[in-house]
């Protein structure tokens, strides 16, 4: 094997075995796993190739320097192509709490396991899975849309953290996409967005193969991708061989060049590059090549027909030499001039190092508002904007914003100083995202990605249009917020369309995403307080339109039960209920209406507030077991939304008030008559269960 014992003699040459190895690695894990997407990577490995070994500012010894490039793999299906640059290049892997493990991301037998249990070379880049995958890609253009919310959050630290002759931050992102995200409706509204705010940081690299599952993109993608970008603002180049590493990387030091707008280089590729009988076909997308076609394809590229997972002599020696050293000595640089920051501005040097860690700042929770008992009270949206003009001016990094309804969300920052974050002005802290709830949800993760805390807010019902953004948010354990107002029925003149009904169910079936809906003002300001705790967990907040009663907190329990995600607010004398009423959100008062009336009519009642199932679900069983009683059979929930999985707390035996239908379009009052979310319903449901 001539391949593996030579060292080829020119740079030219090394790099042609390098890009080959990461062609072959790919086949031969898609190959034994029976599994994967080769054509891709056969495809972009030279692109790969030119972005790390070229371009990126990347130290594979630490990839969570926080002044890296960014690479992102938003055709997350060709995922072999980042195992196999992780690997080549030794990049280290790193735990949940930042910290080096001295050992590599991805092994050769991580790889050799591709798509098995436990590997680190999954089926699709997974974000905290392997160190070196920057988010969490596989659902067809999120991760060109999380670029985004990445490229907004370098340019706010840099204005916020450098200073003269001090740049701390000033890195790119680029990222790589294919038809199917430039297809996907996300894809459009992140472009628009990152188009209007000019941002000359992020390059997304179009692999312009025409090929997509179903066949040729001529059956269902003709526009003119390169007039649509030049409509959003951006900057568009064109590569006609996406073999040609010079002409590639001409194009990204054009992108690095260019000011005042993103960048798009369309590339012109082969599907399956190199494979006789499968290049340019939709076969070489998600097939394995088959062991007769592996040989001939091997064979095209001079490589041994039948070395397996080769990883030929001077090709990680060559990667250490480009991207590994230019890496080591940016990193090194950089960490020399934080130092001397440090030294000069160690209030902010420290705000750093806090965000790094997804730390909250001394005094994050000082000033938080404390609502007195008030019968007329205060709409959960109210109370919510409140607190977040608090924490925003406690935590430099908190910010966020709406997709156009931040008057209705009540989400804007309004204290003297928080700004409007657009392109003149990368300071602000109020984020404006346009009608665009999917891509707000991935910038959002984007923002958090990049270590600030960042929220999104709409009306609960768009939550619909973020959810894929939202669910990436938990798989990846992100701590972003998502303020949804206008919960259940409230919006109740504006009819169906705008009530949901299913949400709360559809977001509390999310795993590790944090669901609150608070019944007053002060569990809105205990659901943040506890949110913001949050490092590994994202969090959704169902917030009310309408004014809600403000408990008298010296009458019923304290607020600071939110934190356990449900408590006892009252009870029945000497804590012995017969019968138990739970409700969450504007339900909380109706049972309390409630149990105050079957008190006087001699009941024993209590009434368990439960703004949150996931927290709840999460204390000791001895704590569940206090509030709910496994001996209390009669319980019933009140929730103005979808009765589905309320069966968990009621039991067998409990009552159920909640929604089975839509609502409809009438005013709020009329709405709750009709659908039986009143005192006397409450009522009636617990003393047929008592059988009084
Ligand atoms: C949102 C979403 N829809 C569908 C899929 C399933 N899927 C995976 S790859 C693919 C085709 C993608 O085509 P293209 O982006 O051109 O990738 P190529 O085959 O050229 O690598 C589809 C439909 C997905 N991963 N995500
Ligand atoms: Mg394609």
């Amino acid at each position: 094997m001539a391949i593996s014992s030579a060292k080829p003699k020119s740079d030219e040459a090394i790099a042609q075995l390098t890009i080959n190895t990461i062609r072959t690695l790919s086949i031969d894990a898609i190959q034994k796993a029976k599994s994967g997407h080769p054509g891709t990577p056969m495809a972009l490995a030279p692109l790969v190739y030119t972005l790390w070994n070229r371009v990126m500012q990347f130290d594979p010894k630490d990839p969570i320097w926080p002044n890296r490039d960014r690479f992102i793999l938003s055709n997350g299906h060709a995922s072999m192509l980042l195992w196999s640059i992780l690997h080549l290049t030794g990049t280290q892997a790193v735990d949940a709490e930042y910290e080096k493990l001295g050992k590599p991301s991805v092994s050769l037998d991580d790889i050799r396991r591709f798509r098995q249990i436990d590997s680190r070379a999954p089926g699709h880049p997974e974000y905290h899975w392997v160190s070196g995958v920057e988010t969490t890609t596989g659902p067809l253009g999120q991760g060109i849309a999380t670029s985004v919310g990445m490229a907004i959050a370098e340019k706010w630290l840099a204005n916020r953290y450098n200073k003269p002759g001090y740049d701390i931050f000033g890195y790119r992102i680029y990222a790589i996409c294919g038809d199917g995200c430039l297809m996907e409706g996300v894809a459009s509204e992140a472009a628009s967005l990152a188009g209007h705010l000019g941002l000359d940081n992020l390059c997304w690299i179009y692999d312009n193969n025409h090929i997509t599952i179903e066949g040729d993109t001529n059956i269902t993608f003709t526009e003119d991708v390169a007039t649509r970008f030049l409509a959003y603002g951006w900057h568009v180049m064109r590569v006609g061989n996406a073999n040609d590493v010079d002409r590639i990387e001409r194009a990204i030091r054009t992108f690095q060049q260019t000011q005042g707008r993103p960048t798009l280089i369309i590339l012109d590729s082969q599907i399956g590059y190199g494979s006789p009988h499968k290049q340019d076909t939709p076969e070489a997308h998600g097939e394995p090549l088959g062991d007769e076609e592996t040989k001939l394809t091997k064979r095209a590229y001079g490589w041994p027909e039948d070395a397996q997972f080769l990883v030929p002599e001077g090709v990680p020696e060559h990667l250490a030499a480009g991207i590994g050293a230019r890496g080591a000595a940016a990193r090194q640089k950089w960490l020399d001039l934080f130092a001397a920051y440090r030294a000069k501005y160690p209030a902010l040097a420290a705000e750093i190092d806090q965000m790094q860690k997804r730390e909250l700042p001394a005094g994050w929770d000082k000033n938080l508002p404390v609502f007195p008992a008030d019968a007329k009270g205060i709409a959960g949206r109210e109370a919510s904007g409140k607190v977040l003009n608090v924490l925003a001016q406690n935590i430099p990094w908190f910010m966020g914003g709406s997709a156009d309804l931040g008057p209705s969300n009540k989400t804007l920052l309004t204290y003297e100083g928080a700004g409007h974050f657009q392109a003149a002005t990368p300071g602000g802290k109020n984020l404006h995202f346009g009608i665009r709830e999917h891509a707000m949800a991935a910038v959002v993760n984007g923002l958090s990605l990049s270590k600030l805390r960042a929220f999104g807010a709409t009306f609960f019902i768009f939550s619909d249009y973020a959810r894929p953004a939202i669910r990436l948010s938990a798989l990846m354990e992100l701590p972003t917020i998502f303020v949804f107002t206008h919960e259940a029925m409230s919006d109740g003149e504006d009819g169906p369309t705008h009530q949901p009904v299913e949400h709360l169910a559809s977001m509390r079936a999310i795993p590790g995403l944090v669901t609150f809906r608070p019944g007053d003002a002060n569990e809105v300001v205990e659901a943040y307080r506890t949110i913001l705790q949050l490092r590994h967990e994202p969090a959704v907040l169902a917030l009310s339109r309408q004014p809600l009663p403000t408990l008298d907190r010296k009458k019923y329990a304290l607020a600071t039960g939110v934190s356990k995600g449900a408590y006892v607010l009252a009870d029945a004398p000497g804590g012995n209920p017969e019968v138990i009423l739970i409700a969450s959100g504007s339900e909380v008062c109706l049972a309390v209406e409630a149990h105050e009336k079957l008190v006087a009519s001699g009941i024993r009642s209590r009434v368990v507030s439960m703004p949150s199932w996931d927290i709840f679900d999460h204390q000791p069983p001895e704590y569940r077991e206090r509030v709910l009683p496994s001996k209390v059979k009669a319980r019933v929930a009140i929730e103005q939304a979808s009765t589905f999985g309320w069966e968990r707390y009621v039991g067998e035996s409990g009552r159920i008030i909640g929604m089975k239908t839509f609502g409809g379009s009438a005013p709020l009052k009329e709405l709750q008559r009709r659908f039986g979310f009143e005192p006397e319903r409450v009522v009636a449901a617990a003393k047929e269960l008592l059988g009084k």
